[in-house]
């Protein structure tokens, strides 16, 4: 389905009596404060945030999936999904794909689909951590990290196939998750699996075009739990040095243990120039891939505090590849994106309007109060109308949610698609 500029501009009447007042609010008191509205609002619009093809089904944990109905069964179906968020927020004018998950026969088909619905290709994600039914080898005791070369060989084969699909649709960077690692002591050689992997990331690396960029994931833990080959972002700082300018560290935000400080992380990779990619959920334990911001709002505000200042300060880093990496068990996957795409635009509002330099010298004169002040400051800002006005001014709606809802989409997906199908992918 896809969804007119005029079917939105009729919701937003609605709201827009109630939508006037608060940002006129609003757009006095932030303008009052010396605030360059103008500036912020065009970083604002400027953000686009990719949707990865495998989440606009329900997901489910390895003890059962609902599924919701009127899920996409294609990648089709799945971009007019993305064109849906994206006519409604504006800012989901991208889809990362995994392969071998999204491979189709036509390619110039599916770009210009997506294309009609502004929608690019972000970074292609690779998949060495399943067995496809047509591959020799098994990935079972690790893919980049083997000890076998054949079956290394075949996990880099894969990614040059990777990196061939996304030159047919326009994408500029690939995306390596590895899964290899160890559930046992004694398992693997820690050495070996490492030098096993660089090596085998150099033969990608050579691979990649010009104006590429490789983005390697790290994560603790899952699927293996005594040891993963790359556990941290310092292993894959290491590993993006070693190769080269092309490689940065990707940081997905489940990936850590609990209570680790996110925003310092990405501070000191920025300040390095390896930041490269950067992937949205949130969590109470460990990868849950739940709603950005539902569970740690403030944490999320502090690491967009840390990526508006790396994006200002840091000219050696490149503009990140922003992705949503979330799993919808419980909400229909819709919904539950365009909520992570507000809570994702509300951190990096609000961040915006942190006062920098006041920041600064509160630092210097070691105002310790001060400088966490001026952070709540900016935090405790509603920017929800700012965010509204951003939209309303692109033709988006003036609230997503509402909309989707008052315009039934989901029942007409159910309509259309059937109670039944299921979307492929995690
Ligand atoms: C792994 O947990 C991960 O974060 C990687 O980005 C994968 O590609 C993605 O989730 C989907 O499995
Ligand atoms: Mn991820």
């Amino acid at each position: 389905m896809i969804l007119s500029a005029d079917q939105i501009a009729k919701q937003n009447l609605k709201h827009e009596t109630l939508h006037q007042n608060n940002f006129g609010f609003l757009e006095e008191k932030l303008t009052g404060e010396g605030i360059h509205l103008s500036e912020i609002m065009a970083q604002l619009a400027a953000f686009q945030v990719a949707i990865p093809s495998w989440a606009l089904g329900t997901g489910g944990t390895r003890f059962g999936r609902f599924s919701i109905g009127g899920e996409p069964i294609n990648l089709m179906q799945k971009i007019e999904d993305i064109g849906v968020l994206h006519a409604l927020t504006q800012n989901a004018g991208a889809v990362s794909l995994h392969i071998p998950w999204d491979k189709v026969d036509n390619y110039p088909e599916l770009k210009e689909k997506a294309s009609t619905l502004g929608i690019a290709f972000d970074a292609m994600n690779s998949n060495t951590f399943q067995d496809q039914k047509e591959q020799p080898y098994s990935y079972k005791f690790g893919s980049l990290c083997n000890v076998d070369p054949a079956i290394r060989q075949q996990a880099v084969n894969h990614n040059l196939e990777v990196i061939e699909i996304g030159k047919k649709l326009g994408s500029k960077s690939l995306t390596v998750w590895l899964a290899d690692g160890s559930n046992f002591p004694g398992q693997n050689n820690f050495q070996e699996v490492l030098k096993n992997t660089l090596d085998s990331l150099m033969h990608i690396y050579k691979a990649l075009p010009e104006d590429w960029k490789l983005f390697i994931e790290y994560k603790p833990y899952e699927p293996n739990f005594y040891s993963m080959v790359i556990p941290d972002w310092g292993t894959s700082f290491m590993l993006a040095n070693q190769l080269g300018p092309k490689a940065y560290t990707l940081v997905d935000l489940g990936h850590h243990l609990p209570n680790t400080n996110i925003e310092q992380i990405v501070a000191t990779l920025m300040l390095q120039g390896k930041l490269g990619g950067f992937h949205f959920n949130d969590s109470k334990y460990g990868d849950d891939d739940l709603s950005v911001g539902s569970i740690k709002p403030y944490a999320l505000f502090l690491i967009f505090n840390e990526l508006v200042y790396g994006m200002q300060e840091n000219k050696n880093n490149p503009y990140p590849a922003w992705m949503i990496d979330a799993s919808h068990n419980t909400k229909d996957p819709l919904e539950d994106l365009l909520q992570s795409v507000e809570a994702i635009l509300t951190a990096y509002a609000k961040a915006l309007l942190v006062d920098q330099k006041a920041v600064k010298k509160a630092q210097a004169s070691h105002d310790v109060v001060l400088a966490q002040e001026l952070l709540k400051k900016a935090y405790q800002t509603d920017v929800r109308p700012l965010l509204a006005e951003v939209r309303r001014l692109q033709k988006g709606a003036l609230n997503p949610l509402a909309a989707y809802r008052q315009l039934n989409i989901r029942q007409q997906l159910i309509d259309e698609r059937g109670k039944d199908t299921v979307a492929s992918g995690l």
